[in-house]
């Protein structure tokens, strides 16, 4: 049921660009309702800035620049070396690195880039595994990297048995044991599903006992570290791998951060090795966001993702969620649905709750009985409506609504009630104020 007012076709921002394409026009006026009428809390997804849609917009589309800044195959490309120049440059400084690439099209490509970089088909590598919250590209078996590297994993402690002790946080024991018998070339840090802090002082210790590189995918805390609501692992990990468009609200793409000594073997792997021309319009958005998390005010950004996660954290649990590892220090929060039901699955929650105009993701959880495609658990995050303006208020709010229309589920009325308040929260919060409406 669409409950948001139609928007006039006439009154879309879209509309002078797109003058001669209604068809496309109209879809992204739909997305933009879309995303302004319902929660969006999919915990690798954010709004951007109107400055990072503009500059993603542009007419650097249309320039080819295979190579680097003064070592094009193309030529024109006086502007384009700048946009690149001063994306690597406010990166490096965002971070404190010594030498940055910006060209990675996904953090699936940031981090095929440095395994090239770093390995030999066949080499071994220690990643977190994909059901215990680490991602695909840490050598789940469906993805390349395990045809090509030979992953050997780790994950987290068995759940505790209280709230005092609950367990389920990154078991670095094991990590030492594995990396000791297993002798690692590798060593990786950093998960998609995990709601705890990583820090990498001791992945490097484990990673020097053994003489592995130390490679961390900061794709999820890459804002909260800009921010400093994490703490940052550039000058500790060998190389820093990262999507710009989740904590970091800027454009969908990659970025890899490493130390000067690793730069050109890092430049050589992401061109010629795995891409060709790079994407400056993207590019200059990265540029963009990478100022703007620069700001003081990002700061207060990221310490109010976290806030928020925390406020959430702690309501689902009053509603009777159990929360995997008791909580959250950082934007996400795992849950674990039988404690509230035990016949209700990740895959009917969330298709239930995408009914009352609430967006977010099943999610496996540690040792979880089901498969990935159905799961027992859902991951939630806050950045994104944190950047629309919510807090600690709206996030009992949020939660109360789950909890009725997943107890509800079975009533279409309940369901529909809940899609209502949700629109009426989304109003009082739009992500692009001066962006949406009819004209
Ligand atoms: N798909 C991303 C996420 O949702 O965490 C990871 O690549």
């Amino acid at each position: 049921m669409n409950v948001a007012p139609a928007v006039e076709y006439a009154g879309s921002p879209f509309a002078p660009w797109l003058s001669g394409d209604e068809e496309v026009a109209r879809l992204l006026e739909d997305e933009m309702e879309r995303q302004s009428s319902t929660l969006q809390l999919i915990a690798s997804e954010n709004f951007t800035s109107p400055a990072v849609l503009a500059a993603t917009g542009s007419v650097l589309t249309n320039k080819y620049a295979e190579g680097y800044p003064g070592r094009r195959y193309y030529g024109g490309n006086r502007v384009v070396d700048r946009v690149e120049d001063l994306a690597r440059d406010r990166v490096k400084a965002l971070f404190g690195a010594e030498h940055a690439n910006v060209q990675p099209h996904s953090g699936a490509s940031a981090n095929l880039a440095a395994y090239q970089a770093l390995l030999d088909p066949g080499d071994t590598v220690l990643a977190m595994r994909l059901d215990q919250g680490g991602h695909l590209t840490h050598g789940s078996p469906a993805s390349i990297t395990s045809h090509i590297w030979r992953f050997v994993s780790y994950g987290v402690t068995p759940a505790g048995s209280s709230t005092s002790s609950p367990g389920e946080v990154i078991d670095l024991d094991q990590v030492a044991q594995v990396a000791k018998r297993e002798r690692p070339r590798l060593i990786v840090a950093g998960a998609t599903a995990y709601p705890r802090i990583i820090d990498a002082g001791p992945f490097r210790e484990i990673a020097d006992a053994v003489g592995a590189y130390l490679m961390f995918d900061v794709a999820h805390p890459a804002g909260l570290i800009a921010g400093g609501a994490h703490p940052n692992p550039v000058g500790i990990a060998d190389v820093v791998t990262f999507t710009t468009h989740k904590t970091l609200r800027g454009p969908r793409g990659g970025a890899i951060l490493c130390r000067a000594d690793l730069a050109k073997a890092i430049d050589s792997a992401v061109f010629p090795g795995l891409q060709g021309g790079p994407l400056e319009h993207v590019i200059a958005a990265k540029a963009v966001a990478f100022a703007e998390a620069a700001r003081p005010e990002f700061r207060q950004y990221a310490a109010q993702v976290v806030s928020n996660s925390k406020a959430l954290a702690g309501a689902l649990a009053s509603e009777g969620f159990r929360l995997v590892s008791g909580g959250t220090d950082n934007h996400l929060v795992l849950v674990d649905l039988r404690s509230f039901d035990p016949d209700l699955t990740g895959k009917e929650a969330q298709e239930v709750l995408d009914r009352a105009g609430i967006t977010l993701n099943r999610n496996q959880i540690p040792d979880d009985p089901r498969s990935p495609f159905i799961t027992s658990g859902l991951r939630l995050g806050t950045a994104a409506q944190t950047t629309a303006g919510m807090g600690n208020a709206q996030m009992a709010v949020i939660a109360a609504l789950i909890g009725k229309a997943l107890r509800g589920r079975g009533d279409e009325a309940v369901v529909a009630s809940v899609r209502s308040a949700v629109a009426d929260l989304c109003a009082e919060f739009p992500p692009y104020p001066g962006l949406t409406g009819a004209g």
